[in-house]
């Protein structure tokens, strides 16, 4: 699809892979609605982009993706503040990670409902009116390499998340297409970003009877390394995979290794297949039957 003239709802959008993806849009002639949760990083944004004399290409909605109230609304103000969107970015998440024994139910909920059910939520509010506006589009949902590579339990609730998030990507993609919505899954390795900062980015209802405090503490004291790939780098894949609605976008390669023996092993796992009708099992009986 043609970028030019179209409006981008990004959620994460003031920050890291957002922001990266943000910045290329926008050089690409798209307007831009940036959700996000924190308001100081919203203002920075629009801060960055009034200094380029592109604010007004620019509308920013504080918001939290696991509220769905609060998506329907966002949904509303963007179309009537700037139209559309014919881009949506599920990207805004989080790093719930920490010793798998001390994980509490509050924080598989917290992990699953950021960085699963946001995409989730953006898709379920934002899908009906780009359909019924009936231009067609593009929905980019920002996953990771780490809901493909086998991870350690430190990681479950991301991995487990991530994972989803490729699926959901996979499996919507045949009703997008019937209303001309193309789909695309980021898996991103390591890129620059504020994501050890995800303690302060924790909604308030997820905070009591954490096990993962410590971890928290102990990620917003990581440095961002030099080695990490720049987020407008990011952007740029995302503007190509947009036009030429490429389902993956994978910005590393280096846990091919690791993902080839993970699939070599599932397949290893399979008998050999026998002859069988699957055509009555798997379709529903007709009433007669
Ligand atoms: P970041 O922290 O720099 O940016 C994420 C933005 O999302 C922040 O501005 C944050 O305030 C916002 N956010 C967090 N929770 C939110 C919520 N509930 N509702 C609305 N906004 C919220 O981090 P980064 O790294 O750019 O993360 C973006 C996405 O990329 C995430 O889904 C992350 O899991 C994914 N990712 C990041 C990688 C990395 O190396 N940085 C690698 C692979 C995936
Ligand atoms: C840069 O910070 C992070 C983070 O705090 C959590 C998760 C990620 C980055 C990523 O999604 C990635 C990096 O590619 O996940 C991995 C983490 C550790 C080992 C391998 C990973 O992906 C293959």
């Amino acid at each position: 699809m043609e970028i030019a003239g179209t409006t981008a709802f990004i959620t994460g959008g003031a920050s890291g892979i957002g922001f990266g993806i943000a910045q290329r849009l926008l050089a690409n002639g798209a307007r831009l609605v940036l959700a996000d949760i924190r308001q100081d990083h919203l203002d920075e944004a629009k801060q960055f982009f009034e200094e380029r004399q592109q604010g007004r290409n620019v509308h920013t909605i504080r918001l939290d993706v696991s509220d769905r109230e609060q998506m329907r609304e966002a949904a509303k103000e963007c179309e009537a503040v700037m139209g559309g969107p014919e881009i949506l970015v599920n990207n805004a998440g989080i790093d719930p990670s920490g010793p798998f024994e001390q994980a509490t139910y509050q924080d598989w909920d917290y992990g699953l409902a950021i960085n699963l059910m946001g995409p989730i939520n953006g898709i379920m509010e934002f899908a009906p009116g780009m359909r019924r506006r009936g231009k067609g589009g593009h929905i980019v949902n920002t996953a990771s390499l780490a809901g493909l590579t086998p991870m350690p339990s430190q990681m479950a609730i991301y991995a487990v998340a991530k994972a989803g998030v490729i699926t959901l990507t996979e499996s919507m993609r045949d009703s997008m297409a019937k209303d001309n919505i193309g789909c695309t899954v980021l898996m991103p390795g390591p890129i620059k970003s504020r994501i050890h900062e995800s303690g302060q980015n924790r909604p308030d209802r997820f905070r009591q009877g954490s096990g993962l405090r410590e971890n928290e503490e102990q990620l917003a004291q990581r440095v961002v390394s030099d080695t990490w790939m720049e987020p407008t780098e990011v952007g740029d894949m995302i503007v190509d995979a947009i036009r030429h609605n490429k389902l993956y976008v994978a910005t590393h390669g280096n846990w091919k290794e690791q993902v080839e023996a993970r699939f070599k092993a599932m397949i290893d796992a399979m008998p050999e297949a026998k002859p069988f009708d699957f055509g009555a099992s798997l379709s529903v009986p007709k009433k007669e039957d």
